[in-house]
């Protein structure tokens, strides 16, 4: 097939998902044609089968806001019709499913221009369900082609919020296993933990609802009786704020801060443990990648996260802010080597079995061609 998708292209979750979607689509023979505002972080563009197409947003004094999402509808249905796309898939329902649903009536004339939109989390539940979205968020997933969601969470929350009747597919998110491996030599650890320190590990785009600063809190309380070091991968608006409580608990020199991290699949394996204190996850995929590396998520029971972590065979989920709770099972892991060795190995062994890009993209394929098929 022809497809084209659009995203996100920085930081988030969903960019990230549409990004291995694509790589994966092309690996199995698919064209893909990326139509984003700049090439999507974790994109190759050398792989085959990639096009990447930059969405350009002319300025004009006139314009306070420039029309990014017209200037999107006009690159989608340009490329859609230079590369005869089969159908657009976009990631993050606002304002991406809008612009497919222009992009479809300008070609309306000559060809049927079908789109899937792909909810991811806060396109529902914080943006989407905001006053001044809500009206527009719910006409595109009404006149999407097809809808998917990535937690069964997640689409009982659309149902319920938006009280749409189309039938929305759950999907859940992916994990490359052969690229997302556990190390168990933890080789290269040495550089953050010279001493032997265990390592955990928090990854995120350092927004509001991640609760980044609840993880210094947790390192400070872990360390009481264990030795460890937090890595801190990802960047966004909370990282000054967890940078000065680290240095206000003296904990300098048991954090790092890595800022954005291009192969997070060379990072993860390194550490034993991941901490995911988020207030929401639709989802929760860096629980998933961790789980594929043998690190065991110590994560909130919110969202979607259960679905992908089993609390107690695989991980933990404790309540958001709970610090006490969330390093004790921290403090577990890292002191009892059994526990964290069944429970890591527990990990890899759902991860593979269950959300695999061999199991998850073939759910994709399926249906792209349901919805190619479906009649007009
Ligand atoms: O919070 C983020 O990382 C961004 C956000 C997005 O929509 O880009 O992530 C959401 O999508 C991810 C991929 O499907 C999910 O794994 C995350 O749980 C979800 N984030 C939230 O629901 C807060």
């Amino acid at each position: 097939m022809n497809v084209g998708i659009t995203c996100y292209p920085t930081y988030g979750g969903s960019g990230i998902v549409a990004t291995e979607l694509g790589m994966e689509l092309a690996g199995r023979g698919h064209e893909v044609h990326f139509i984003t505002y700049a090439n999507p972080i974790r994109l190759d563009p050398g792989i085959p089968r990639i096009h990447y197409h930059e969405v350009e947003v002319a300025t004009y004094p006139l314009f306070q806001y420039p029309p990014y999402s017209l200037a999107l509808a006009s690159r989608m249905a340009d490329v859609a019709e230079s590369y005869q796309l089969d159908l657009l898939h976009v990631h993050y329902a606002i304002p991406h499913s809008i612009s497919a649903l222009l992009a479809q009536q300008m070609l309306a004339p000559q060809r049927r221009l079908p789109f899937v939109t792909t909810l991811h989390g806060t396109d529902i539940t914080l943006v989407g369900s905001d006053a001044s979205y809500f009206p527009i968020t719910k006409f595109s997933i009404e006149r999407s082609d097809g809808v998917t969601s990535v937690s069964e969470y997640l689409r009982r929350q659309t149902v319920e919020v938006f009280g749409v009747r189309n039938e929305i597919r759950v999907i859940p998110n992916f994990v490359n296993c052969d690229l997302y491996q556990p190390d168990n030599a933890k080789t290269g650890a040495a550089a953050y933990a010279p001493a032997g320190e265990k390592l955990l590990i928090h990854l995120s785009n350092f927004r509001p609802v991640k609760r980044a600063a609840d993880c210094i809190r947790t390192l400070a309380e872990v360390r009481k009786s264990v030795p460890a070091h937090l890595l801190m991968a990802g960047d966004g608006p909370d990282r000054g704020a967890a940078e000065h409580l680290a240095h206000q608990l003296k904990l300098d020199r048991h954090v790092t801060f890595l800022g954005k991290q291009n192969h997070i699949e060379r990072l993860l394996p390194l550490a034993h443990v991941l901490l995911l204190p988020s207030a929401l996850e639709s989802f929760g995929l860096a629980a998933l990648e961790a789980m594929a590396c043998g690190v065991v998520p110590v994560a909130t029971r919110v969202g979607g996260v259960a679905e992908a972590v089993t609390d107690g065979e695989d991980g933990f989920l404790e309540a958001v802010g709970d610090i006490e709770a969330q390093a004790a099972r921290a403090a577990s892991l890292l002191a009892d080597e059994n526990l964290h060795y069944r429970m890591a190995k527990a990990g890899r062994w759902n991860a593979a079995a269950r959300f695999c890009s061999d199991k998850i993209i073939p759910l994709y394929e399926k249906y792209y061609e349901d919805v190619v098929n479906a009649a007009p």
